[in-house]
């Protein structure tokens, strides 16, 4: 039987009663419920996906840490993101069935978007991922649990990868070997990224590491509110963030485009995007960081497509998936718009390279 929503909620707030809990947003992770209650106020409900996070108590403290360190820096950064706690203290409420929930205050008239439909918009994307990474770049990279080990090291993707087209549980293998060729194809220039890391060239930071523009909320005026969804902020590199927004934020199509001519990498977007995010973080970024960033959409988008697939093979256990042959249609999305940045490379690198002089002209 299931455990009544109300009963839950009243974990956390027991002033307030539960009108309505409706299931909300298009996460692919944690089940997520817009409380509403007979106050003025609404929230978010969350059951926290525990299969993936494995350690619930640590995710949440690292969580609660970031949100506390942004609070006291008193930047621009907006505040807004609040989790509710329990009267024990906890950020998290562990149930009778093992579930863990927890709850934040739901921002009024805040909205998402899967594809971004304007530079406004996708400039407001990298303001806000850009301040994020601004405000935390001093926060102590150590202190924090690392919720989802190697989460965008290749390496550890690549044998995820392989391991799952040996078991090939559910024998979708003959569906796809040109794609296994075309993995194949790109792995090698795709390690670029770990090896300056290895070369200490680029600097482990604390990012946000799953910068799906869909991870922004914005007002009722299109302008960035704050980053949400915190579950992976742990140490990474930069290129992570900014190639995981450029993925979703700068694409024509939904992440799962059917129709593959529709999925391209919008220069428009990418441009606008790259102005916001630089804006932010020029200032702290090392050059050989800077000089990298044209490369960073390719490898995320290589990265999350190579998951996709191997979910796919894997029978769809970790993604949230509409039908069944989901996974595979956003691995044909994401390979389609790996080829356009490819063809767009030059580009790409041109317009990261005149925003950086202008951003250092100005200053
Ligand atoms: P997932 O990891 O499953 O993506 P998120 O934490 O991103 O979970 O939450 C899912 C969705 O819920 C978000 O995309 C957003 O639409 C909405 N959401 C989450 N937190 C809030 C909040 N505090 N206020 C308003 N909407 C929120
Ligand atoms: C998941 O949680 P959500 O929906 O924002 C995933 C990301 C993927 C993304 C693909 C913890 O993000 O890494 O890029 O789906 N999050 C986790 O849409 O695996
Ligand atoms: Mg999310």
């Amino acid at each position: 039987m299931l455990i009544p929503f109300d009963f839950i909620f009243s974990q956390f707030l027991s002033s307030e009663k539960l009108m309505s809990a409706e299931p909300y947003g298009s996460g692919h992770i944690h089940k997520t419920y817009q409380v509403k209650t007979n106050s003025q106020q609404d929230y978010i409900l969350q059951k926290i996906n525990h299969k993936i996070f494995t350690n619930v108590p640590a995710l949440q403290d690292n969580i609660e840490k970031v949100l506390d360190y942004l609070k006291k820096r008193k930047d621009d950064f907006d505040n807004s993101l609040k989790m509710i706690l329990l009267k024990n203290g906890k950020s998290y409420y562990l149930d009778a069935q093992g579930n863990y929930w927890r709850a934040f205050i739901f921002i009024p008239d805040s909205k998402t978007f899967n594809k971004i439909a304007s530079s406004d918009l996708a400039y407001e994307g990298g303001k806000a991922f850009g301040s994020f990474l601004y405000s935390l770049q001093d926060f102590p990279v150590d202190t924090l649990y690392e919720t989802i080990p190697e989460f965008h090291d290749l390496d550890h993707r690549m044998s995820q990868f392989e391991q799952s087209v040996n078991n090939d549980t559910l024998q979708r293998l003959n569906e796809i070997e040109t794609e296994i060729e075309f993995v194949s194809s790109r792995v090698s220039k795709m390690r670029r990224i770990l090896e300056l890391g290895k070369q200490n060239k680029i600097p482990l930071r604390v990012t946000h590491n799953d910068t799906k523009i869909n991870n922004v909320l914005f007002n009722k005026d299109d302008k960035a509110i704050c980053v949400i969804d915190l579950d992976t902020v742990m140490p990474g590199y930069i290129h992570y963030d900014f190639g995981d927004a450029i993925r979703t934020g700068a694409a024509s199509a939904d992440e799962d485009e059917a129709e593959l001519c529709k999925m391209f990498i919008d220069l428009e977007l990418f441009e606008s995007y790259s102005k916001g995010f630089l804006e932010q973080t020029v200032e702290f970024l090392n050059q050989t960081e800077i000089d990298e960033l044209y490369f960073a959409p390719q490898l995320l988008t290589f990265i999350i497509a190579l998951r996709f697939l191997t979910d796919y093979l894997n029978g769809d256990v970790y993604f949230k998936v509409d039908h069944e042959k989901h996974n595979l249609q956003r691995w044909y999305a994401q390979k389609q718009l790996l080829l356009s940045m490819e063809e767009n490379e030059h580009e790409m690198r041109q317009i990261l390279k005149k925003i950086e002089k202008d951003l250092k002209n100005k200053s």
